[in-house]
Formats: C-alpha cells, sequence, structure tokens
C-alpha cells in the first residue's frame, strides 16, 4: 500500500470508529443504564494530531504523537452540544485538556481541533489533569484542575515526589483561557471543586486536603471552605463535609466529583471512595445529598458504593478505578454520569434526577457493621412477604 492509499485508509477507519452508535446494556438496576462501548478512548483522539500527514516529511507515517489514554473529563453543556474536557495523556506521560463534543452525550464524541492552551503561573506545571467545570453564578465558567510539580524539598534522587495544587482558570468559550492563580492552601491539595452559586457572597469550594501526594494523611475527607476573591483564592478556614470512615468504600480517601447538581430536594453530589486490599487502591464513585440552604448539611448517604469498575473497566493503566469529575443535567430531568475507568477511557451512564433522588433518599445508609446490614436486608424481605 503506498502513502496516500494508507493514509485514506487510516481517515476511512477513524471515521468509521467515531460515528459507531452506543447501545445501553441490558444490565437492569432501576438507578441508572450503562452502555456498550466507551465514549472517548485514545483511538478517538484526531489523527492530526498524531500523524505528519506529509509524505516528504514522514515517508512511513508514522504516529509523531502518541496517545496513552483519554480519562477524568469535566462536562458542560454548551450550545446544546454535550462537551467533555478530558484529561488526554500522552505516551510522554504529560496530561493536557481538550474538548470532546457530541450531539447527544451518549456516542458520536469528536475532539475539537485542537487541544486546550492553557496559561501557566509564574511556576509552571509539570502535570495537569482532573478538571472540573463549573458554569458560575458570576457569568465566566471556570476550570479547576489538579497542577503538579516535583517536591522542591523531596531529597536528591527522589524523583516521583510531588506536590498537588489546585489551578483554577477561567473563560467565555471554552477555547480561550485566563489562568488564575492557584488556590493558596496550607495542605496539598487534589479533587478540588468550586460550587456554581455564591454563598453568603463569596466563591465556595469543596476541597480535599492531603498531608502527602498520595496519601491523604490523618485528615483527608471532602471540604469546604469560602473564598472572597476567586483571583487570589485562600483557603482560610475548611470544614470536613463528607468524612472517611473505617471498613466502608471511602476508608482510605475520597473526593468530591463534579460540582452537585441543584435538585427540588438538595444538592446532589457525586463523589469517589477509596479502600485499599491486596490488588491495590480501589476506587469507586458515591452519591450523598446535602440541604440547599446549607450546602455543608448532609440530608442522605446511602451505603457502599453507587458505580464500581465492571468487566473491562477493571483494567487499565491504573486498574480497578472508576473516577468521574463530569456529569449533565439536561432539562427534562436526564442525567449523564461521565466516568473513566482504570484512568485510561471514558464512559457513560444515565439516569434522572428523580431516580437518583429516589436512591439516595431511599437507600439504606451505611450501617457500619454486618449485622445492620442483615437487619437492612431482612426488613426489604419482609415487604415482599
Ligand atoms: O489513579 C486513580 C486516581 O488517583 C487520584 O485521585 P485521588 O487524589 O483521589 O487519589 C488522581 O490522580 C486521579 O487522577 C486518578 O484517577
Amino acid at each position: 500500500m503506498n502513502f496516500n492509499q494508507r493514509l485514506n485508509q487510516l481517515k476511512e477507519n477513524h471515521d468509521k470508529f467515531l460515528a459507531l452508535k452506543n447501545e445501553p446494556t441490558s444490565d437492569y438496576n432501576g438507578i441508572y443504564e450503562r452502555y456498550q462501548n466507551p465514549i472517548l478512548t485514545a483511538a478517538h483522539t484526531p489523527l492530526t494530531w498524531r500523524y505528519d500527514f506529509d509524505q516528504a516529511a514522514n515517508p512511513f507515517l508514522m504516529e509523531r504523537f502518541g496517545i496513552n489514554g483519554t480519562f477524568n473529563a469535566g462536562a458542560i453543556k454548551w450550545n446544546g452540544k454535550y462537551l467533555l474536557a478530558a484529561r488526554v495523556e500522552g505516551n510522554d506521560r504529560k496530561s493536557f485538556f481538550a474538548i470532546a463534543e457530541s450531539p447527544n452525550g451518549i456516542d458520536n464524541f469528536r475532539f475539537w481541533d485542537y487541544p486546550i492552551t492553557m496559561p501557566e503561573t509564574e511556576n509552571p506545571d509539570t502535570n495537569v489533569y482532573d478538571m472540573r467545570l463549573t458554569a458560575h453564578q458570576d457569568g465566566w465558567i471556570y476550570g479547576v484542575f489538579c497542577s503538579e510539580r516535583k517536591d522542591p524539598d523531596a531529597p536528591a534522587g527522589d524523583l516521583s515526589s510531588a506536590v498537588a495544587a489546585a489551578g483554577i482558570a477561567r473563560t467565555k468559550d471554552l477555547k480561550t483561557w485566563e489562568r488564575l492563580l492557584d488556590l493558596k492552601s496550607t495542605s496539598q491539595q487534589r479533587n478540588v471543586v468550586l460550587h456554581p452559586e455564591f454563598v453568603s457572597g463569596k466563591y465556595a469550594f469543596y476541597t480535599r486536603p492531603q498531608d502527602g501526594f498520595i496519601d491523604t494523611g490523618s485528615g483527608g475527607g471532602i471540604g469546604w471552605a469560602l473564598v472572597d476573591d476567586i483571583t487570589n483564592a485562600e483557603v482560610k478556614d475548611e470544614k470536613i463535609i463528607n468524612v472517611r470512615y473505617y471498613h466502608t468504600i471511602k476508608e482510605v480517601k475520597n473526593g468530591e466529583g463534579p460540582h452537585p447538581i441543584k435538585t427540588s430536594k438538595g444538592w446532589l453530589h457525586l463523589a469517589h471512595g477509596v479502600r485499599n486490599c491486596a490488588a491495590g487502591l480501589r476506587y469507586v464513585l458515591y452519591l450523598y445529598l446535602t440541604d440547599l440552604h446549607d450546602p455543608t448539611k448532609l440530608i442522605a448517604e446511602p451505603s457502599g458504593y453507587f458505580l464500581a469498575p465492571q468487566g473491562d473497566e477493571r483494567i487499565g493503566d491504573v486498574s480497578n478505578v472508576l473516577f468521574s469529575n463530569g456529569w449533565i443535567a439536561d432539562e427534562d430531568g436526564k442525567v449523564f454520569i461521565y466516568y473513566a475507568s482504570s484512568d485510561t477511557r471514558m464512559h457513560v451512564a444515565t439516569s434522572t434526577i428523580d431516580r437518583l433522588l429516589d436512591y439516595v433518599v431511599n437507600t439504606a445508609p451505611d450501617g457500619y457493621r454486618s449485622a445492620n446490614s442483615v437487619e437492612t436486608i431482612k426488613k426489604i424481605i419482609e415487604k415482599n412477604k
């Protein structure tokens, strides 16, 4: 096959792949539908990012820039389209952000021509990832993401220790971004999310204080902090609003997912919980509900996980992980839950606000002991008699 034939074949196969329909699986739990195919993978990235089409410069039509994965995407509905701000990771291990757009939220996701050019601060990030998008009451769309840099205090020879901070940027068109100062905090921060409304006239952040880069240490939990000035944001007073707990799905650590959805019954939150086991850390997703007038006040939290890795989702670069930092609630109440599996690719699950509220309010909370789990099941059995 000559250069042009191979190039045409590449383009044809890619077009066919991007146009694939996605159908729900036959699994039923009443809470959500999962779908047969991942919605965004490394193979979805444009050929123009990966190949140099100039025969003279690239006679073997080689990939010139390898993409390793597309995962942990923020989400927003924009001009009637479903947009994901994906974490795209190159073969060089660096992540960057890129917008992929779908007409229906379920398939046909196509990346915009260029990845996002995210401005740097005076202290350049080594790596940026996991952007949460918030269309804030103030009129801006904010992207809050993890900015990672080498730990300046790491001993010589330690080339792994890093420092995580929350990077903040804002935009009006999702194309041109203004970078603000990183969130100031006495602890390392990952999984920081901007609440969409002012609270007591201030910007409100969900935080996740951590002692080290991986370990949350003695504290952890999902925190909350009010900030006066978004252009010079500082965590002064941090309160933990969703705690870790022994022998639960979030005993090691947890973190807020996307910003919560405002519902008639309260703020509906999606978060990830992490536990340890012989296979390593296991990341699952859970829901909780907080008060409409006081988003820090817990109203309901079902026991256990809402979504956990299953089948092929279990395997990837960091196996046994589901992670979500994006969901979209349509005006008709349909909810698109975007989640990544094993730090490799993106999936969607669909539900409705009514079903998610029913799940959160009417699923028993964690009883913290096996005996209490049995009592919960017995109550359901009795009702079914
Ligand atoms: O590898 C799993 C996840 O680990 C981190 O999440 P957390 O800070 O809660 O441990 C993040 O690096 C995330 O990107 C990754 O998916």
